[in-house]
């Protein structure tokens, strides 16, 4: 197995766990099966003598010392060879940049565009720099066989590519808080030209102000459709009273202008009651993200 003439991740990982696998289930089993065996055959009532007066075998030790030795030394050349696979990036990868924080996953193309999901040309091999903003997480793609820790600090990357069009899970898979299992997005592979044409369009209009609110990750913890999320939907939130604590008084607001860019921006400032105090601040939104933003939740009725 040449670590460069490997095609894709599965192929790197794959054959390598059903080496493992296979000489594992065949050990347990064939050690098993002789045990039982000889626990029947060698059973006081057939055998009330001892049977052998062995005192040692030489090529029996060099057997029993060597065939294991080479088989674990096996399973270190595939599995090595499969990790320098996972490790060397095939020429021509396409980059992005995928950005976890607490808790959803951004993913940034060179040319700007950003995505909570990971769309990718079916075919391509893709480079993914994995960036972490604030603790750890952990880039998984169970489908591509690729699982990469993001370290705040560090830059790591992974690569994969999707042998088909289709729809892959991808997980946060390093325990990172509250809202952990909402790190949960997919990889969307599209056949090249329709990704290029997604690539290539940009939202107007209102569309920016979801966009904005995916690109920040504000979606993994506030839903526009008035599900419960670890932070209040921004369904309906607009005119609405809200509830909360403030110098350990319950005080009550109704939601405007002032308070949604307040709470964007200091998002200390007014906890609403039954919410954890956990929202990060976002110090690099411009005053006009933030505008387009409170705009685009004073739209959702
Ligand atoms: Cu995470």
């Amino acid at each position: 197995m040449d670590p460069n003439l490997i095609t894709s991740t599965q192929a790197a990982v794959d054959p390598v766990f059903m080496f493992i696998f296979g000489a594992c289930l065949l050990l347990l089993v064939g050690i098993t099966a002789v045990m039982v065996w000889f626990v029947i055959r060698y059973h006081r009532s057939r055998a009330p003598a001892p049977t052998s007066c062995c005192e040692g075998n030489v090529w029996l030790e060099i057997a029993w010392t060597l065939l294991p030795t080479l088989l674990v030394l096996a399973m270190f050349y595939y599995g090595w060879a499969g990790y320098l696979a996972l490790r060397n990036v095939p020429k021509g990868a396409m980059e992005v940049t995928a950005t976890a924080r607490m808790w959803s996953w951004n993913f940034t193309y060179t040319n700007g565009k950003s995505s909570s999901k990971l769309y990718v040309p079916a075919g391509k091999p893709v480079k993914v720099n994995l960036v972490a903003t604030d603790v750890l997480h952990g880039f998984y793609l169970p489908a591509f066989r690729v699982k990469r820790d993001l370290v705040p600090g560090m830059t790591n990357y992974a690569w994969f590519i999707a042998t088909k069009p289709g729809s892959y899970d991808l997980f946060c898979s390093q325990y990172c808080g509250t809202g952990h299992s909402a790190m949960i997005t997919t990889v969307e592979a599209l056949p090249p030209a329709e990704f290029l044409a997604w690539l290539n369009h940009r939202e107007g209009g209102e569309h920016r102000g979801k966009e904005l609110l995916e690109k920040h990750g504000c979606l993994g913890c506030h839903s526009l459709d008035g599900s419960a999320k670890i932070g209040p939907t921004f369904k309906g939130i607009y005119r609405s009273s809200v509830r909360f604590m403030a110098a350990g008084k319950p005080m009550t607001a109704t939601v405007d202008d002032a308070y949604l860019t307040e709470s964007i921006v200091k998002p200390s400032a007014k906890i609403v009651e039954g919410f954890p105090a956990i929202m990060p601040t976002y110090p690099d939104l411009t005053v006009e993200e933030v505008k387009v933003m409170v705009e685009f939740i004073e739209g959702l009725k």
